[in-house]
């Protein structure tokens, strides 16, 4: 048995109790605080996800809140993906880029009122970020970590669940929408969001000492459709083409050459942090580009936990940034991150860790 102590530099979630209680048998470490991964089947959790649902502790997601006159200006400022248009109860996916256009983080942004925004954060510190640069360009905003601790409830029998709860009105929220609400006086925010693509709802907890209380409501109101423990699910995000900042990025990854073109306003203002890199970038056009990589065979291989280097003709043409067996095509699956020289239907070889070599096919993401 080994044991893990909350401490100030490891925060606790409001649903480690309850986590523990279900019998949480695997972990990893996010943004400085224990995520979930698995209570000891992901075969079934997995299953779970994609026929019924689940519900996850996602406390790691962290809010880092602007606050004060200049908050929409920061906001802004911090992403290149243009916000003027973004209403008070809407959320946007917002890439986050240093000023090479490298990308450093991939936030969901929830605008709750004019002056007062939360940065829901991918792994990266972003509160010292974001103060350095309010204090440089002179910003009145303040920045904080507001006590606020997403819980996930994902696949497609989730709306049932959520809205059980909460009232019927959660079917009508537009994906990344939110509404501020309360559940048995526990005050509480809920999005239609989550890291994976089976539909579903986070339900943002504003009272850290009500955790295992909200918890069990969901537990409760999850009985009737047989919900699930889990954590967010590598096979399923990678069948679903989802990005993991920081496992699929490097410290020279800029957001086109991960499918995050889109994401990216040009023609934001020039104050924008990373925007002059990325026009650059845009008009020199990216280096490398994200492909989808089906491996040989037909059984479960090797995960990949570090990156592995794809090589053509015997050179180095890139590197699988994941790999992992999709329960639903029977495949070992990963993505790519390679030469713009390769493209979709070039078989390629992989360096596995162990030094076998292994040939795959460049695909199209999603996979599914
Ligand atoms: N929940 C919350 N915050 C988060 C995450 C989360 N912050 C960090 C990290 N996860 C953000 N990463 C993603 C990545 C993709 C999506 C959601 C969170 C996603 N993408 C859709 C897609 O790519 O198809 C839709 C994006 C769009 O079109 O706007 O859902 O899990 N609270």
């Amino acid at each position: 048995m080994f044991e893990f102590f909350p401490t100030a530099r490891l925060r606790p979630s409001p649903y480690f109790k309850s986590v523990m209680a279900e019998g949480c048998t695997s972990a990893s470490i996010y943004n400085r605080m224990i995520l979930p991964a698995s209570f000891g089947n992901t075969e079934k959790e997995y299953w779970d996800l994609i026929n019924g649902v689940v519900m996850w502790d996602v406390a790691v997601e962290r809010q880092v809140q602007l606050e004060g006159p200049d908050a929409g200006k920061l906001a802004q400022i911090l992403s290149p993906r243009d916000l003027s248009k973004c209403k008070i109860g809407q959320g946007k996916y917002v890439p986050m880029c240093n000023h090479d256009g490298v990308l450093i983080n991939d936030p969901i942004m929830l605008k709750l009122r004019e002056d007062l925004y939360w940065f829901s954060i991918a792994d990266s510190d972003i509160w010292f970020w974001a103060r350095a640069i309010a204090a440089e360009r002179g910003l009145n905003v303040k920045i904080t970590e507001p006590d606020v601790s997403p819980l996930a409830v994902q696949g497609p029998k989730s709306a049932a669940v959520v809205s059980s709860i909460f009232g019927d009105w959660v079917h009508d929220l537009k994906y990344f929408w939110f509404s501020e609400t309360e559940l048995n006086g526990i005050p509480v925010a809920v999005q239609r969001s989550g890291w994976s693509k089976q539909g579903g709802f986070e339900i943002y907890l504003r009272d850290g000492t009500r955790g295992d209380e909200l918890w069990n409501i969901v537990k409760e109101a999850g009985q009737p459709y047989g919900i699930g423990n889990g954590g967010p699910t590598s096979p399923e995000r990678t069948e679903s083409g989802l990005v993991s900042c920081g496992s699929d990025t490097d410290e020279n990854t800029n957001p086109f050459e991960v499918r995050l073109g889109g994401y990216v306003d040009l023609d934001v203002a020039d104050q924008v942090v990373g925007i002059q890199a990325l026009r650059r970038i845009h008009a020199e056009g990216p280096k490398r580009h994200q492909l989808g990589l089906v491996l040989e065979g037909d059984s479960p291989d090797a995960l990949a936990f570090s990156w592995e280097d794809i090589l053509m003709n015997g050179k180095k043409v890139g590197d699988m940034t994941n790999c992992v067996w999709s329960p639903r095509l029977k495949k070992n699956i990963g993505y790519a991150l390679i030469s713009r020289s390769c493209t979709i239907g070039d078989i390629v070889t992989l360096r596995r860790a162990d030094g076998r070599h292994v040939q795959a096919s460049l695909v199209d993401i999603p996979f599914l």
